[in-house]
């Protein structure tokens, strides 16, 4: 292939040809002007001076559909006769004209044009650099804090999901430490079947811990949780913050990186690990994709570009198998019955669904059989509940432009606790007590009848 570039400027011919480097040959017109002694340009180019751009002239050069054509151009319209020539070629070749001036090189909708502002493209590869510059700043001043600690806490919620947990691996692997010199920790318990797949999968482990075991640490650490998270005192000091999460008040922590702009702290951690020249394995790359993945729902939901950006560095390292599995565990024996149990009871009420699960052992069967719960008959409204750890939990899920699921769920339940959501989903946590007491109930079917009944009455 051979190139063709016109150019009323000599200090492009660098990036010309840097351009052109895998060509067979590389024609350089200076156009208009004249070569200044002494310029640098490869030996292998062929420089030649032209005092303007005439059709005589550019059809001795024999461009055909096969070449290049590149424009550096400060006056655009010096080349209008090259693009008037272009355009009456049977078979023209394809240009990039490399401006400095805003606006579009006059290409007159050919399709076989595309013009550049070189300012603005440098522009925003400087200012990309400007950002690199503070992460590698942030990094670096979270790494000295915590490279010569003993033991360091990284904790996380009370329930940790798979962005928690994959920042801990991220946060282990910048600091160059293991599970026994920096432990994933929760104050609570890990219970949701996906994230225990992901700790199986992933072989890592999620140390659950009371509040005065983390005096065994030299340092503490929260990554995708904040210290007001754990209440007005919680009896520790934490001493870095990364989060993503709206910002709480911890003075007290000597680092603190909370940003509500990234969909994922995961995003946050692996810009770290970038800017750090960490190597990511390819389990790192699964765990920080499959954290991104699941607080984006896969990037539908408050996803911004770095976590695009990040989604797209990880993605050809990560192990896309591994993450079907985390995310579809398998339902065993005991919540299949769940499954069967409420749907053979279900209740259908035209497009109104109601679910009821009873009792349960773990809550996330309910969001579960909630999303299963609209292909199920005529259903475009449903409400699946169940009763776990002392609390009434109902899940809405909504296919109806009418009916905003959140709006229902606190129009019915926020009397006794939280309750609302989205327009497609909603969820109430409720005391059941709390409720039972307000209407003189003492059994659970009573609970499900009153429960049914209210959603009844106000759709
Ligand atoms: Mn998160």
């Amino acid at each position: 292939m051979r190139y063709f570039a016109f150019a009323d400027r000599e200090d492009h011919i660098r990036l010309i040809e840097d351009l052109a480097k895998a060509s067979d040959a590389l024609f350089i017109i200076l156009t208009g002007i004249k070569r200044r002694a002494g310029a640098a340009n490869s030996p292998d180019t062929a420089l030649l001076e032209w005092d303007d751009i005439t059709a005589e002239a550019l059809a001795d050069l024999d461009m055909d559909g096969r070449d290049r054509v590149i424009v550096s151009a400060l006056e655009q319209k010096r080349f209008a006769p090259l693009i008037e020539f272009l355009k009456k070629m049977d078979s023209a070749p394809p240009v990039l004209a490399m401006m400095e001036t805003e606006g579009k090189f006059p290409s007159a909708g050919a399709l076989n044009i595309s013009s550049v502002d070189l300012t603005e493209a440098t522009g925003n590869i400087l200012r990309r650099e400007w950002r690199l510059i503070e992460i590698k700043r942030r990094a670096g001043e979270l790494y000295n804090l915590l490279k010569d600690a003993g033991k360091i806490a990284i904790l996380t919620q009370n329930d940790p999901d798979p962005d928690g947990i994959a920042c801990g691996l991220g946060l282990q692997a910048l600091l160059g430490r293991n599970r026994t010199t920096a432990p994933i920790l929760t104050l609570g318990n890990v219970t949701r079947n996906e994230n225990l797949a992901m700790i199986r999968l992933l072989k890592t482990t999620v140390r659950a811990v009371e509040p005065e075991d983390l005096r065994e640490f030299d340092r503490i650490v929260t990554v995708d949780v904040q210290p007001h998270y754990f209440g007005p005192d919680p009896g520790f000091t934490v001493d870095a913050v990364i989060d993503h999460h709206p910002p709480g008040n911890h003075s007290e922590a000597a680092f603190s990186d909370v940003n509500i702009h990234y969909g994922a702290t995961s995003t946050m951690v692996h810009e770290y690990l970038s800017a750090l020249g960490v190597k990511i394995t390819r389990r790192l790359a699964t765990a920080l994709l499959y954290g991104i993945m699941t607080d984006t729902m896969r990037l539908e939901r408050g996803a911004s570009s770095r976590d695009f950006e990040a989604f797209d560095a990880l993605w050809p390292t990560a192990d896309k198998d591994m993450i079907s599995n985390m995310a579809r565990p398998r339902l065993n024996a005991e919540e299949l019955g769940y499954f069967v149990r409420a749907i053979k009871r279900r209740r259908l009420m035209g497009d109104f669904l109601f679910l009821w699960l009873g009792r349960i052992k773990r809550d996330d069967i309910i969001p579960r059989l909630a999303d299963f719960s609209l292909q199920i008959g005529e259903a475009s409204f449903t409400a699946t509940c169940g009763v776990f750890r002392g609390e009434l939990i109902v899940s809405f899920r909504s296919m109806d432009a009418e009916r905003n699921a959140g709006a229902y769920a606190s129009a019915l339940f926020s009397k006794w606790g939280s309750a609302g959501g989205h327009h497609s989903m909603a969820k109430a946590v409720i005391s059941l007590q709390a409720f039972k007491s307000s209407f003189g109930l003492t059994r659970l079917d009573e609970v499900r009848e009153k429960v049914s009944r209210m959603i009844e009455d106000k759709i």
